[in-house]
């Protein structure tokens, strides 16, 4: 029997694009994607994530699998075709899920607060941010992907933020090029395969949407 896959998810989401990447990467395209309101949350999803009740959830055969980390590892571990997003050495596999977990703590509050805090909450917050990409770009340094010379977990993890670069540098006043280099140039590396760039949002769409989602909060 073939696998039935839905995905919970909305457009914009970053944790919802690591999982469409990864499947992507394993050559998966027959999956249903489900676009949930989050004002108004699907029955399928409370019943499938009645912990956390948010988007992405996959749904393998009906059984959900939920957090788009653990989706990720999970996708890796049940498609074993292509090269694998984790290192098969547990020390190299605890780095990598280090550093994913790294940018799972910090990039998206942290971003959060660049396009809708004010005075110095964001003076503070960008200067954590540069601060965090800094750190990932040593981590980084001279290779080509995180893990090395394959794209892998933490390039997962970190690549969905690729579509908020500009929105980062329009309301944090701040070049990421001229911050960091390198990791701009990872990042337009990753866009170039083809699991990445079918998956990541028009960047002007996105930054419209990002817009209005900042007024919106503004005016609550
Ligand atoms: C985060 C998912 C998340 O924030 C993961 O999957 O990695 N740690 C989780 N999902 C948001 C949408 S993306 O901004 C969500 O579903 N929010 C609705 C809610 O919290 O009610």
């Amino acid at each position: 029997m073939a696998d039935e896959l839905i995905l919970l998810n909305i457009w914009a989401s970053p944790f919802g694009m690591r999982v469409r990447i990864a499947l992507a990467e394993k050559g998966i395209d027959g999956y249903e994607t489900r676009e949930e309101n989050l004002q108004n949350k699907s029955p399928l999803l409370l019943q499938m994530n009645p912990v956390h009740k948010q988007i992405p959830v996959l749904i393998h055969n009906g059984r959900p699998v939920c957090e788009s980390l653990i989706i990720v590892q999970y996708i890796d571990e049940v498609w074993k075709r292509g090269s694998p997003l984790l290192p098969s050495d547990p020390y190299r596999r605890a780095h990598a899920r280090f550093w994913a977990d790294y940018v799972d703590k910090k990039l998206y509050s942290l971003g959060k607060l660049i396009w809708l805090a004010t005075g110095e909450a964001h003076a503070a917050a960008k200067e954590e941010l540069i601060g965090c990409f800094k750190l990932l770009e040593g981590e980084l340094g001279d290779k080509t992907y995180f893990g090395g010379d394959s794209f892998g977990f933490v390039d997962v993890s970190l690549i969905p933020f690729y579509s908020w670069f500009n929105v980062f540098e329009h309301f944090g006043n701040f070049s990421m090029v001229a911050e960091c280099p390198k990791l701009v140039a990872w990042a337009h590396r990753c866009a170039e395969r083809e699991s990445v760039s079918k998956c990541l949002p028009n960047e002007k769409e996105f930054f419209d949407f990002v817009v209005e989602l900042r007024k919106k909060a503004m005016t609550k």
